[in-house]
């Protein structure tokens, strides 16, 4: 088992319900256990354009090696509608792998701690929120890193949430059953 922190983003279409489904998603993968949720952030785009994203991270607990890992964070997106016209794009949901164990990992299509990270507060925030004193490979105590993008607008949406599934996960108290979602 690794622990892995996933980046969810969203700004196209009910982004706020998709990040939430999508997490409800991965929790009822057999190979995944959400081990904390982060609030949902409202964000400005970042080198991007469009509305302004929502955004949150998950910890997970993971039997899957790193490259399935990605490989599944592919075919949720292609579920939740992601399309990829143009580098940045709005999308429909966008699971990035931001860390995975304490591994370093520097190959053409795979790069862990995710490459912009630490340059951006729609990660950074989230990831510090589940984790405060949390180690990036590489670049140390990720709350230390937080003055370096404290100029990106980011605020955290108070939650009207009644699913129980999910506040059990923000709670850190347990998980929804497994395999609903295919
Ligand atoms: N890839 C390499 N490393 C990873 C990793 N650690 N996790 C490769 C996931 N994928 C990784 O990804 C492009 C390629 O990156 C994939 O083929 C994968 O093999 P993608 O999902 O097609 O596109 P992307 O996520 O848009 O690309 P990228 O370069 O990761 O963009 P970013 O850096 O994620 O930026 N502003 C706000 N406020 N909130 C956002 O969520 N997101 C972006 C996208 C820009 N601005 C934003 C937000
Ligand atoms: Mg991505």
């Amino acid at each position: 088992m690794t622990v892995a922190y996933l980046g969810l983003g969203a700004n196209l279409g009910d982004a706020r319900q998709t990040l939430k489904d999508a997490v409800v998603c991965l929790a009822q993968q057999h190979t995944i256990t959400v081990l904390a949720k982060s609030s949902l952030y409202r964000t400005a785009p970042i080198d991007a354009g469009g509305d302004d994203y929502f955004n949150c991270v998950v910890k997970v607990d993971t039997t899957l090696p790193v490259r399935h890992l990605l490989a599944l964070c592919h075919k949720i997106e292609h579920q939740f509608g992601r399309e990829r016209p143009f580098r940045n794009a709005p999308r429909t949901l966008d699971l990035d792998i931001l860390l995975y164990g304490d591994q370093s990992i520097d190959e053409a299509d795979l790069i862990v701690p995710h490459p912009r990270l630490i340059e951006r507060a729609f990660a950074l925030v989230p990831l510090v929120e589940i984790d405060a004193a949390l180690i990036i490979p590489l670049h140390g105590r990720a709350d230390t890193l937080l003055a370096g993008v404290a100029d990106q607008r980011i605020e955290k949406v108070r939650s009207h949430c009644q699913c129980p599934m999910l506040d059990a996960l923000a709670a850190g108290n347990g998980t929804p059953a497994k395999g609903r979602c295919e």
